[in-house]
């Protein structure tokens, strides 16, 4: 870390979505990603116009909104999001020691102002807040919950979990948050990131050359200092077929959250937990994992088990990760999960872009999208 910081981050705060039916959601993501409820608001505790599910798995937080009923401005933007995007990510939440501070840089740099700096208080304690826009409908809110000692925001009452969380938890963390945007935007929104929160660049990066080879997308990597808070972003690259970005952008209506990485100290265990509970992932084909030892070299896990349960592996000059990558979790080939196993290496599995990439393809053939 730099002596002085512009933009200090704590870490995410939550990654908020936008559903049709929270209630149900919430229990998708207990029973098949092991979460557990932690707090709810809803009309029980006078949130009259809509509910919202907190559930944590470890240090990474979810909530999930739907309208009940629209009575407000804010409502009727979640109602919008959702007839528009369909299920999605609204809100990148990043906790930050100073969310005044952090509004007051981040505008100053030419970040749009979504909220002024405001505070909630509640019998445990007070949390500021305050929000910027990012890329399409897609928002960061700024939050300082140094004086709160509740269990999510004022407003929320503790909730207990919705089914028996499992033994061992699936995942502890957030490890980074993809956004997809429009073609020849990408640029634009480093750029963003670099000023608006002093973020910079993590030398992985996709350019065209693998990108017209796999037909599919350029992405770079912004990070803060501490690599807390990773955010890569993708645009559309003109291959042979239709980018996958592209479909991205043709379902969700425009630039938005693409998927989000979750850090697990035992991928094996836990892709057969989520495998046994429903989740499909994408499948890689057997010749990958026919000549995986010769280049990713020995893993923590004989490669029988990771062509078993089909994990990617993929090895730097730090060390190496497995990985593996959901189908979409909703109708629209939008948003998906990735759960990575990381060894040292701080890459996002580059080596492993040609099978998942025709994996994706071979994916989106059948959905008739290609
Ligand atoms: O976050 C990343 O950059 C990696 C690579 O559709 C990646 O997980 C990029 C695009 C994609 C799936 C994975
Ligand atoms: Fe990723």
């Amino acid at each position: 870390m730099t002596e002085k910081d512009a933009f200090p981050v704590k870490g995410m705060d939550a990654v908020v979505f936008a559903v049709g039916n929270a209630k149900q959601a919430a229990h998708y993501y207990s029973t098949a990603f092991g979460m557990r409820r932690t707090a709810y608001s809803g009309p029980e505790n006078g949130s009259r116009e809509t509910a919202s599910y907190v559930l944590e798995s470890g240090g990474a937080r979810f909530v999930f909104t739907s309208v009940i009923k629209p009575s407000s401005a804010h409502g009727r933007s979640l109602a919008e999001h959702v007839a528009e995007h369909g299920d999605g990510v609204v809100d990148l939440a990043i906790e930050v020691p100073d969310a005044r501070a952090a509004y007051a840089y981040a505008v100053e740099h030419g970040a749009t102002g979504l909220e002024e700096p405001y505070e909630l208080k509640d019998q445990y304690g007070t949390v500021v807040l305050a929000a910027i826009a990012t890329y399409g409908q897609t928002r960061h809110t700024l939050v300082d919950r140094s004086g709160y000692d509740g269990p999510y925001l004022p407003g929320y009452e503790a909730a207990g979990p919705l089914v028996t969380p499992p033994k061992n938890r699936f995942f502890q963390a957030v490890d980074h948050c993809v956004g997809n945007v429009e073609l020849g935007r990408m640029n634009e929104w480093v750029d963003f990131y670099h000023r608006v929160m002093g973020f910079t660049n993590m030398k992985e990066f996709v350019g065209d050359d693998i990108a017209t080879e796999y037909s599919a997308l350029m992405s770079k990597v912004v990070a803060d200092g501490t690599r807390k808070v990773k955010f890569p972003l993708n645009e559309p690259a003109a291959g042979k077929k239709k980018s996958q970005i592209d479909e991205y952008l043709e379902f969700y209506g425009g630039p938005g959250v693409q998927h989000i990485a979750l850090a697990t100290n035992d991928i094996v265990a836990s892709v057969r937990a989520m495998r046994e509970a429903g989740v499909e992932f994408l499948d890689t084909p057997d010749s990958y994992y026919d000549t995986l030892g010769d280049w990713a070299g020995e893993t923590r896990v004989p490669v029988d088990t990771l062509r078993e349960l089909r994990i990617l592996a993929d090895r730097d000059e730090d060390g190496y990760l497995l990985q593996i990558f959901t189908k979409p979790v909703q109708d629209r080939p939008t948003v998906f999960f990735e759960m990575i196993e990381r060894h040292g290496s701080m890459g996002f599995g580059k080596g492993n872009f040609k099978a998942l990439f025709e994996a994706i393809e071979r994916e989106q053939e059948r959905r008739g999208n290609l």
